[in-house]
């Protein structure tokens, strides 16, 4: 993701918060000096986000943690709902319960849910 920033912010430090429809909210470990082509990337480390916040993908590769399907700053039991919702539904399209982005809110999604649900996982 990229962002332009101008004016009175460029030279200040600022923490980067990262929002998106069905993971946590995502912020930055330290407060981040901006300049007129700054960097931030969150995947190279745990530590990048705020509390080492992130799920390790791969071997060094790190991710925000998917599931908060309504937003409120935890996986828990009242995003299984929104999901179970949707799955008996048979959704499709852009869904907040669509954990893996095919398009479809089905088990492939619960599976995401499960694991960051039993890992008591929150922003
Ligand atoms: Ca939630
Ligand atoms: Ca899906």
């Amino acid at each position: 993701m990229n962002c332009q920033f101008s004016g009175s912010v460029i030279g200040q430090s600022y923490y980067i918060v990262v929002r998106h429809r069905n993971h946590l909210e995502t912020w930055s470990d330290s407060a981040v000096l901006l300049s007129q082509n700054s960097t931030y990337d969150f995947s190279t480390m745990a530590g990048k986000a705020y509390g080492n916040n992130q799920v390790e993908l791969e071997p060094n590769i790190f991710a925000f943690y998917c599931g908060d399907i309504n937003q409120d700053g935890v996986i828990d039991g009242l995003d299984y709902n929104d999901w179970e919702t949707d799955n008996n539904n048979f959704s499709a399209g852009y869904l907040a319960t669509d954990l893996n982005g095919d398009g479809i809110a089905d088990g492939l999604d619960f599976i995401y849910w499960e694991q960051n649900n039993n890992g008591f996982v929150g922003s």
